[in-house]
């Protein structure tokens, strides 16, 4: 039988990887997805992992991203092209798989669809998704106070105002919007 995933060496490891401020910000992110986890009954390991492993590839140069992707075959979008830091979601799931021992299709799912979501997403992507943007170390989004209050209480609803407030966020600094974030919200939105 496969060994279990050591929490403790993935937060040593993401230590490694990471600038304290992008630790710190993992271990909300890891801490903050198991109290999710737990109010909508996700396994709160699972919810865990993919809180500490969600930006495992933030920390790499853009070019490394882009030849992560070229030696592996993963596709790159035009947007990703020119945005390269998108690809942290894509790479990071990439070296969740390879380099972290992750085989769950679902913590893999989560990884992949951190920054733009994508349509059917399961409870475990929602949850990390908006862990992402309401952990306690992050102060600067709009509405923050009242969207942490909502997603304790209606987990589709914090999902789609993180949404469309990065989207507001986005079309007000002159941001290049990714289609795939486009095509979450229009799949979400009532
Ligand atoms: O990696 P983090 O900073 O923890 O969080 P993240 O992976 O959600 O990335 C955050 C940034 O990504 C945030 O400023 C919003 C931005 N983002 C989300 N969708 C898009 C996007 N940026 C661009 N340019 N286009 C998008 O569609
Ligand atoms: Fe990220
Ligand atoms: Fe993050």
């Amino acid at each position: 039988m496969k060994k279990a995933i050591s929490l403790k060496k993935l937060r040593r490891a993401m230590e490694k990887v990471q600038d304290s401020k992008r630790f710190e910000h993992t271990l909300g992110v890891e801490y903050t997805a198991a109290a999710l986890a737990m109010r909508y009954g996700c396994d709160v390991r699972d919810a865990q992992i993919a809180g500490l492993l969600h930006d495992c590839a933030k920390c790499l140069t853009d070019e490394k991203r882009l030849s992560i992707c070229k030696k592996n075959k993963i596709p790159v979008t035009a947007v990703e092209k020119k945005n390269p830091f998108l690809l942290h979601a894509k790479v990071g799931a990439y070296l969740a798989y390879q380099k972290y021992g992750v085989s769950n299709p679902d913590i893999l799912n989560a990884i992949r669809s951190h920054t733009t979501g994508r349509q059917n997403m399961s409870t475990l992507e929602k949850i990390v998704f908006i862990a992402d943007y309401i952990e306690p170390g992050r102060t600067h989004a709009a509405n923050l106070a009242e969207i942490r209050r909502i997603a304790f209480v209606d987990l589709d609803k914090a999902f789609v105002r993180i949404l469309s407030d990065t989207l507001d966020y986005l079309k007000d600094t002159g941001n290049e919007i990714d289609p795939k974030t486009e095509e979450t919200w229009k799949y979400y939105k009532k």
